[in-house]
């Protein structure tokens, strides 16, 4: 299989060229792109120098800071427009350890051919390491809106630690996402769902950053929080409807 691990990066300078080597070293066989929007600490350049140096590191630049979902977005369309089979997104930040992804290319690889295979922090297996109390109550809680608001039967949809399989990508209408920050996760997550995809769970160990400064903010949750409670009433609302009128709607 084909494989192509998306590596978004914003001021991740101390951090990515570990993230490379260790990602190289894991799945030998794995192309990687790494999509900078313009990192004012030179990150963009230290992942040329990466590029320069081997033939399987390639960098996508974007004029500037535009969130996590644009960049995914953007990796993902030059990802379709080349000869991939399964797409991988990941962290830049050493959160996702590279080495756990030779197992969910091999989950995804398997016959019953998943449209998503997630990285799972919530699932029996899954843990996180170095994460204060608060964050781990954040996480869990949100994914427990996100189950309850949605209707999503996975227990960690806002992790970004996951593989699709590319055909699947081609067939949702990634141009019409909005989602910034990690909410795009939960968008993505919910927009294979309904398409009828197939998605299964990992457990994976998250480990929180060692370097750099985490991009998390007040405003990533507040999306977060609103565009879920929107998706949610819309969908209820969909729901409701087709009960009434004895049409019940897709999921
Ligand atoms: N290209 C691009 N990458 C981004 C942007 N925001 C975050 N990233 C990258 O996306 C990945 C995840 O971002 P983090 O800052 O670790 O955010 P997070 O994982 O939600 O938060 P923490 O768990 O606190 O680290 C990292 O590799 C970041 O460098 C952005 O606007 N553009
Ligand atoms: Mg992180």
């Amino acid at each position: 299989m084909r494989t192509l691990v998306i590596i978004p990066t914003y001021e991740e300078r101390d951090a990515l060229p570990r993230t490379l080597a260790r990602t190289r070293a894991a799945v030998p066989g794995a192309d990687i792109l790494v999509v900078d929007d313009n990192s004012p600490d030179g990150t963009g350049e230290l992942a040329d120098a990466a590029a320069a140096a081997d033939p399987r590191v390639n960098v996508l630049h974007r004029a500037g800071k535009e969130g996590l979902g644009r960049a995914y977005v953007a990796g993902f369309a030059w990802a379709l427009g080349r000869d991939y089979d399964l797409v991988v997104e990941m962290d830049a930040d050493g959160s996702h350890p590279p080495e756990q992804l030779p197992l969910l290319l091999e989950r995804a690889a398997l016959s019953d051919a998943p449209d998503l295979v997630l990285g799972s922090r919530w699932v029996p297996g899954g843990a996180v390491v170095n994460w204060p109390g608060r964050r781990q109550a954040l996480s869990q809680g949100g994914n427990l809106y996100v189950r309850l608001a949605l209707g999503v039967p996975v227990h960690d949809a806002t992790g970004g630690y996951r593989v699709y399989r590319a055909a699947t990508l081609r067939r949702l209408p990634l141009a019409e996402i909005q989602s910034q920050g990690y909410c795009f996760q939960v968008d993505m997550t919910w927009r294979v769902h309904r398409a009828g995809g197939h998605i299964v769970e990992m457990p994976i160990t998250f480990v929180e950053r060692a370097e750099g400064r985490s991009k998390m903010s007040r405003q990533i949750v507040l999306e977060a929080l609103w565009r879920t409670t929107a998706w949610g009433l819309a969908h209820r609302g969909r729901q409701l409807r087709g009960l009434l009128t004895g049409r019940p709607s897709p999921r």
